[in-house]
């Protein structure tokens, strides 16, 4: 069996205007889909980021996908991982100030993992099994999310004639806050919370925090993520005074941008006796960060995606990395459709070494945009469970496809901009300043 044809669908999914320290989202979100026709008459998919950088990046891999077996992931791996390889000599490949996605550094990576998962889901589809059941099987068929809070604007995301619904509402208070993770635990069951932070004043993301605590109690663990906004000394203070909030399962993520700034913090925590850990999707975002990050103390859990990554096997590595060294292992996301939750479920599922419920943007994006044929991946009881079909377990739905690629090509921007939007809708003159606060 060869790959004859590698197609590319760019996509424009409605997104709220959530915010971050990154700014705000726009009023879609890009993603891109990917399929694979092999010579079998067998179909692979994948989902990656979207707009024309990891368009363009992937159509740059078509001499090397087309004609290949699609078992030989390896060799794909090493003509790919090879051009990173020299992309990377002496850059910054952390996400302290590009979003996920952007960074030229870790493009080959991102490419081979959106087409290693189409192979995968060739490889499933070709001998009848799961995508988890190829790489060795399951640690478990179920594996869990947590409600992902974001402070927001009022809106429903899309533009024009296709202004989506407010599910949430406004949500720029600790009250509102509640009320959302209320809402979102109630429709999917979630068990774990994280709070995107990094948009009020600490204080108040500190009272949120507290609030979620009284509504749920210790059994829902809590976190917090400012995406670096605050210095050490702010990331302290608040380390400080949510040390029961975040204790019994929670933790800090990214509070101080980069390696130092968060090995500072984990430092002057300990040695006020507070043992709350640290997580990172920001500092941490390939192999060769995890040893300096366990040495210096500046990460105990690794925020891992298989989309940048470097796809599932590299998934299974980086559990088994993590495992040696002794940090905790959990998983980071972007707004994505149904085939990145499938991404995000395999992954989850293949990984001995999982220690927290994964993020999720899924309760972000609504039916109308799913190009899952069928509709939504079902979230029941927090967790994603693995249908017994062969590769992913899900199909595109080709109409679906051709209306979220047309609002794409209709779309003014090509790239994720949240400073941009936020000069457009809240300050002319916003700034992504690092430290904030
Ligand atoms: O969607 O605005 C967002 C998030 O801030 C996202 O871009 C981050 O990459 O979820 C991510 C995180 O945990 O840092
Ligand atoms: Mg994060």
């Amino acid at each position: 069996m060869k790959i004859k044809e590698l197609r590319l669908h760019p996509a424009a999914i409605a997104d709220g205007p959530l915010r971050s320290s990154y700014g705000r989202h726009a009023p879609y979100a890009l993603r891109t889909l990917v399929e694979l026709k092999t010579t079998d008459g067998i179909t692979g998919i994948s989902e990656t980021y979207g707009g024309d950088g990891p368009l363009a990046a992937l159509e740059a891999a078509r001499p090397l996908v087309e004609g290949r077996d699609p078992f030989q992931l390896t060799p794909l791996w090493m003509d790919l991982a090879q051009r990173a390889e020299q992309d990377r000599k002496g850059g910054d490949r952390s996400q302290t100030y590009l979003v996920p996605g952007e960074n030229p550094l870790d493009v080959h990576t991102r490419t081979y993992a959106a087409l290693e998962v189409a192979c995968l889901d060739v490889i499933g589809k070709a001998v009848g099994k799961p995508l988890c059941d190829l790489v060795g099987g399951r640690a478990r068929s179920s594996p869990p999310f947590s409600a992902y809070l974001f402070y927001k604007h009022g809106g429903g995301g899309g533009m024009g004639d296709d202004a989506r619904e407010d599910e949430y509402g406004e949500c720029l208070t600790p009250e509102s806050m509640v009320a959302q993770c209320k809402q979102m635990v109630a429709k999917y069951g979630f068990k774990e919370i994280k709070l995107k932070g990094g948009v009020l004043d600490p204080d108040q993301e500190i009272e949120t925090l507290r609030q979620l605590r009284a509504a749920f109690g210790p059994a829902y663990p809590l976190r917090i993520d400012p995406n670096c906004a605050w210095s050490v000394e702010t990331s302290v203070r608040v380390g400080r005074k949510l040390k029961d909030e975040l204790s019994g399962g929670g933790y800090l993520e990214d509070p101080a941008a980069g390696m130092d700034g968060m090995a500072e913090v984990r430092q002057r925590l300990l040695a006020e006796g507070n043992e709350t850990p640290l997580a990172s999707n920001v500092a941490t975002t390939a192999f060769e960060h995890l040893p300096v990050a366990q040495r210096t103390g500046a990460v105990q859990i690794v925020l891992s995606d298989p989309h940048y990554w470097g796809g599932i096997r590299n998934q299974q590595h980086l559990s088994k990395f993590a495992e040696v060294l002794g940090l905790g292992l959990s998983m980071h996301s972007n707004n994505h459709l149904g085939v990145s939750m499938m991404i995000m479920a395999h992954a989850s599922a293949c990984c001995p070494h999982l220690t927290f419920a994964c993020d999720t943007h899924y309760p972000w994006q609504t039916e109308v945009d799913e190009v899952v044929l069928g509709g939504r991946v079902p979230i029941v009881d927090g967790c994603v469970h693995i249908p017994d079909k062969p590769g992913l377990g899900v199909e595109l739905d080709y109409d679906q496809l051709a209306r979220v690629s047309e609002r794409y090509r209709k779309l003014p921007y090509r790239k994720r901009d949240d400073e941009a939007e936020m000069r457009k809708h809240v300050d002319p003159n916003w700034k992504r300043i690092l430290p904030r606060w």
